[in-house]
């Protein structure tokens, strides 16, 4: 018997370990669900920002491609606030929807996806409506090695709804246990070169990004730092954790400014970046992009992040094996071994009743939380307190919005939360922030998925009254955000919820957390 689309399509996905479906489905996608196998899960998102970032949790934490159903255009549309930093964290997303059927495309009935290729552009690597029904199977296995391959990130394809009944190609089937593989590593003379201007550098530092965590190239990083006594920057912005926080030659995250940039890496001779734009910048801070008499090494997995530098040499490359080529080669040198950060300011007290401090959330968290837990950051005016307090030692340790869209927190911890069974996940949210994604909690609730989100309520979106600071700007509306109680919320969405208003109060409820298998939410009232 002639397979169909839908068998082989079930059986590529099955081959490649990809049984996990996210989506949110509608009329052009039932065709492709209908006789779902039972060996697939098929996670639910209220919202295809949600799903979005499920996935995204899930592939970013497996570091393999996971695939999501989107609804047309509509559901992509609202998927793409978080392809935005599914863009920029290299996270290998592949992303499907349903099309209308192939003979009603022209007439534009309700819910074509009228020109389906543009419309996730320029946030995939690939998209894609393949020309005809047998093309299905080879477009979403073309779709999987274009995720998977350096970098990593998201594509997608659309599926006319009535292509999934055809008959699959000849052969199909030679698709299933195809190897792509795109790992590269630099030439010798490049290596060699590198290795002797390290050697010869009189003051040299590493700055590491996001992708020395998504290729578990920590070991590496820490071999290199330590046989070259190299002082350690956590890039700006950085959406990863690359570098033990609790390493002795840590130095801290750099600020997202040009001008603090340059402040803070003068005296440096060689700057060697790796797996992290030059430099993801945020405020605007005129300033000299390099200090005097640096020079700039980039290792990146991106030619796009390589080109578009305004400075420096690049290479792009496979971050961890260079990595690991680079720190076997390297010489044991005899610089003197470099000052790591001093300890955080005490917390300050809790000044007026009944709201912490964050310093008292995350000094708590440090304490109580199993060492190797696993944080998503989307609470955006205390990054740097989070920094400067959490240890974060072992690989996957740290989630961040890689380009700045909210919405990430919430879904994000549910998918890496799915892919990482045996840690613990702890999500710490703001108030501002939650709401973006605030349906996700129903998904948590419905599987079970044990993460922990903790609110931090401050009534306002913090980092604006920050940005407005910096950008002298006054009288601005919007900024504040009261009257939302998340307990309720939760409670709505079947989430068990407490609230916290003292430290004692936030230490009970976090160890009572710790000990559930089940979601709870948090909400603490901080200034
Ligand atoms: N919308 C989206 C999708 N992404 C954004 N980054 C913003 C709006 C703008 N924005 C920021 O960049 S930070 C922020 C907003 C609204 C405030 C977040 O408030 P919060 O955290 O309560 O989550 P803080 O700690 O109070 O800043
Ligand atoms: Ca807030």
């Amino acid at each position: 018997m002639t397979k169909t689309v839908h068998t082989t399509t079930y059986e590529l996905l099955r081959e490649r370990g990809m049984t996990t479906i996210f989506g949110n489905p509608g009329s052009n996608e039932l065709p492709f669900l209908k006789n779902f196998p039972t060996d697939f899960r098929y996670v639910l998102g209220l919202h295809e920002g949600v799903v979005l970032g499920m996935a995204d949790g899930y592939a970013q934490a497996t570091g393999r491609p996971a695939f999501v159903n989107l609804h047309a255009a509509a559901g992509t549309g609202n998927a793409m606030g978080a392809l935005t930093n599914s863009m920029s964290s290299h996270s290998p997303l592949v992303i499907t929807a349903g099309q209308q059927v192939r003979s009603m495309i022209g007439l534009e009935p309700m819910l074509t996806n009228v020109d389906a290729v543009s419309l996730p552009r320029p946030l995939v690597k690939w998209s894609y409506e393949p020309a005809s029904a047998q093309d299905v199977p080879r477009a979403i296995s073309q779709a999987i090695h274009m995720a998977a391959l350096p970098p990593q990130g998201p594509v997608y394809v659309s599926v006319p709804y009535d292509d999934w009944d055809a008959p699959s190609a000849p052969q199909s089937e030679l698709l299933y246990s195809r190897v792509v593989s795109g790992a590269t590593v630099p030439s010798t003379q490049v290596l060699d070169d590198l290795a002797d201007r390290l050697a010869q550098a009189r003051n040299p530092v590493l700055v590491l990004g996001s992708d020395v965590d998504a290729t578990r190239a920590q070991p590496a990083a820490v071999k290199l730092a330590e046989k070259q006594r190299l002082p350690v920057w956590i890039a700006p912005s950085s959406a990863r954790c690359p570098f033990p926080t609790t390493h002795p030659f840590l130095r801290g995250i750099l600020p997202a400014g040009i001008a603090s940039i340059s402040r803070l890496l003068d005296g440096h001779d060689l700057i060697l970046v790796v797996g992290a734009p030059v430099f993801r910048y945020h405020q605007f801070e005129p300033g000299v992009l390099l200090p005097e008499g640096a020079e700039v090494v980039h290792i990146t997995c991106d030619p796009q992040e390589a080109a578009r530098a305004p400075m420096g040499h690049a290479i792009v490359a496979d971050i961890r094996l260079t990595l690991e080529l680079i720190a076997q080669s390297a010489s044991a040198s005899e610089r003197p071994k470099p000052n790591g950060r001093s300890a955080p300011p005490k917390a300050p007290p809790s000044g007026h009743a009944q709201r912490l401090a964050p310093e008292v959330v995350f000094d708590v968290l440090a304490e109580l939380a199993p060492r190797d837990a696993i944080y998503i950051n989307e609470s955006t005016s205390t990054t740097n307190i989070l920094w400067d307090r959490l240890p974060m030692e072992e690989p996957g340790s740290y989630y961040f919005p890689a380009a700045g869209g909210l919405g990430f927190g919430i879904p994000v911890a549910i998918g890496v939360q799915l892919a990482c069974q045996d840690r613990r996940v702890i999500a710490v949210i703001g108030d501002g922030s939650a709401n973006f994604s605030i349906t996700a909690l129903w998904t948590a609730a419905q599987h079970r998925v044990p993460a922990i989100f903790v609110i931090l309520k401050n009534g306002t979106y913090g980092a604006l009254r920050w940005f407005a600071d910096t950008l002298q700007v006054e009288d601005v509306p919007g900024l504040d955000v009261p009257g939302i109680d998340f307990c309720s919320l939760a409670r709505g969405y079947g989430v068990r919820a407490v609230t916290a208003d003292t430290e004692q109060g936030f230490r009970e409820v976090l160890t009572a957390a710790l000990d559930q298998e089940e979601p709870i939410l948090i909400e603490v009232a901080t200034c």
